[in-house]
């Protein structure tokens, strides 16, 4: 372990330069998701923003590169870092592990950190000698706080929310959630520290413009924390307690205002849960005489419950909203206590597409679908409206109830590398092969209800290569999926 870590050696006050680094996933799914949607490293720009200003920090994407691991040792090599942070959801926590041996061995006094999401849901898959600290939950906070401690060459044992590797672990420490802070209290992300054009993804909705790219630069912004709802696989209501926090209207309104893209991509859990809020953001957004285009999270009974809200937001630019539709049976959807039917859902899809907001349509397949209910989820797609549509594979989130309920049938050896909610964690009723298969056949499937499909939209001919290939690659990856399997498991 570092001696800063262990508070065993004094140095001067000095400061520091800081790398903040977002890995490249292993996973051919996400890789091929990468073609369609890649965004802003928000959360690094979050904590750099906690960081006082006298210290240097750069952020590093290591998504944008072919050898990952060789910019990444090209980058401390020149940059020498005095910390290092890294952030990483579970399915990237090996890959984090590596980056951060690769690290210890390159700059073995530099302090290594790692935060985001798998840091708070298995912080013990972390606790391992080349990282030296463990942030847990929201960041920003703790971030500032291991900061100034290391340029003061204090301790960086106590400090909320950080947990120390080795002999120190806190065994008991991650049998709890870590408190999420007041909203109020974070910075605006720090977005100066990458090029904004070059995060895009493809950007729906029902009726194009002339002029409209399909790969619009993309800003991340988040007006809220939480969701109020309590479906049984989703993480979320443990993250912040069953509680959902907006932020300050006017802040978002004025954040959004500054951005240097058109559209914005909400990273929120549910946008519209709380209709004061949504009214009131609008309310700020419309004052400033923001013009920009929208895609946001909402659930159906949320829709249904104030379905003119949509209609506000429409004006205001909304152009798409995800919408967790989840399964095509009422049985399904309560036995994950989503909270609404299959004629809500319905009901929902038609009043957004109603006010003029496409939707983002996401389903779960079970890892024991039979043919049967891949047929039915087929046709389920086949006879509903318009909406762009994605499938995942139902993997509860670790630290829920469900979770723990699988794990006594989990059949790799390391889950996390998996865990994409695209790969079954459990064993498949159907032979893995043909499971990936129909998988492959039930996203290409949903591809013809596609509105911009629909809608004949021109799109000029770079934006279709990349939709082409990307169309192919994520196929391929669904289809290939079970490749990501110990051999005896395929068939
Ligand atoms: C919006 C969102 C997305 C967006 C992208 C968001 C983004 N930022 O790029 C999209 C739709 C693309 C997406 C995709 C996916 N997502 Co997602 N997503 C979310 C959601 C709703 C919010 C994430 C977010 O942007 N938060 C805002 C940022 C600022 O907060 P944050 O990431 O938590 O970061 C804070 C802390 O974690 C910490 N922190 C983070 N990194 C670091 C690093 C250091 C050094 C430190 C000190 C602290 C720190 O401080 C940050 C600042 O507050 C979360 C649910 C949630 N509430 O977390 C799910 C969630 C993170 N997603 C999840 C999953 C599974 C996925 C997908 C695999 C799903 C899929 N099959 O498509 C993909 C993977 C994409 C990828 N590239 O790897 C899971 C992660 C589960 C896990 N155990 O890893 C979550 C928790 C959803 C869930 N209910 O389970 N996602
Ligand atoms: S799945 Fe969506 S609606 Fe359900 S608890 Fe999670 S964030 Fe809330």
């Amino acid at each position: 372990m570092n001696n800063a870590a262990q508070g065993g050696i004094i140095r001067a006050e000095r400061d520091l330069t800081i790398l903040l680094v977002k890995p490249m996933a292993r996973l051919g799914t996400i890789r091929a998701l990468y073609r369609y949607l890649m965004l802003e490293p928000i959360e690094l720009g979050y904590i750099a923003a906690a960081v006082p200003r006298r210290h240097r920090v750069v952020v590093l994407d290591l998504r944008f590169y072919r050898n990952p691991v060789g910019a990444f040792l090209r980058k401390i090599e020149n940059l020498s870092p005095d910390i290092i942070g890294f952030t990483g959801y579970s399915h990237e926590s090996s890959t984090v592990k590596a980056l951060a041996v690769e690290a210890r061995r390159a700059m073995p006094h530099a302090l290594i950190v790692v935060g985001g999401h798998h840091a708070v849901v298995a912080a013990d898959d972390y606790n391992i000698e080349a990282i030296d600290a463990i942030v847990r939950g929201e960041g920003c906070l703790p971030f500032r706080a291991v900061v100034e401690a290391f340029s003061r060459a204090d301790s960086i044992e106590g400090i909320q929310g950080v947990l120390l590797t080795g002999d120190r672990f806190d065994t008991a420490a991650v049998l709890t959630w870590p408190p999420f802070p007041n909203v109020a209290d974070l910075p605006p992300p720090r977005r100066d520290l990458w090029d904004p054009s070059r995060y895009t993804c493809v950007w729906a909705c029902e009726r194009s413009r002339p002029g409209d790219s399909l790969f619009p630069a993309i800003s991340l912004v988040r007006s809220s924390f939480g969701c109020r709802m309590k479906c049984s696989f989703c993480i979320v209501p443990q993250l912040c307690g069953g509680q959902h926090q907006p932020r300050v209207a006017d802040e978002v309104a004025e954040e959004i205002g500054g951005l240097r893209t058109d559209h914005v991509y909400f990273c929120d859990d549910e946008n519209f849960i709380d209709p004061d809020f949504a009214m009131e953001l609008a309310g700020a957004i419309r004052r400033r005489g923001i013009q920009k285009r929208y895609f946001a999270w909402t659930r159906a009974t949320t829709v249904n419950r104030c379905p003119e809200l949509f209609a506000t937001w429409r004006e205001l630019g909304l152009d798409a909203a995800f919408l967790g539709f989840e399964f095509p049976t009422d049985e399904q959807l309560r036995k994950v206590k989503k909270g609404s039917t299959v004629a809500e859902n319905a009901r929902a899809h038609s009043a957004l597409r109603s006010a003029g907001v496409a939707v983002h349509a996401a389903f779960m397949l079970m890892p024991e679908s039979t043919r049967e209910e891949f047929a039915r989820l087929r046709d389920y797609v086949q006879e509903m409206p318009p909406a762009q549509c994605s499938f995942t594979v139902c993997t509860p989130s670790p630290g829920t109830d469900d979770y723990k309920a699988i794990e006594p049938r989990i059949w790799v050896e390391n889950p996390h590398d998996l865990h994409d909610c695209m790969h079954p964690l459990t064993p498949t009723k159907l032979p893995l092969r043909e499971f990936c298969n129909l998988y492959a056949r039930q996203v290409a499937a949903a591809e013809s209800k596609n509105p911009m499909r629909i809608e004949h939209r021109r799109i000029p001919f770079k934006e279709l290569v990349r939709v082409s290939l990307g169309t192919f690659h994520y196929s391929r990856a669904f289809k290939n999926l079970y490749r990501d399997y110990p051999r005896h498991l395929w068939e």
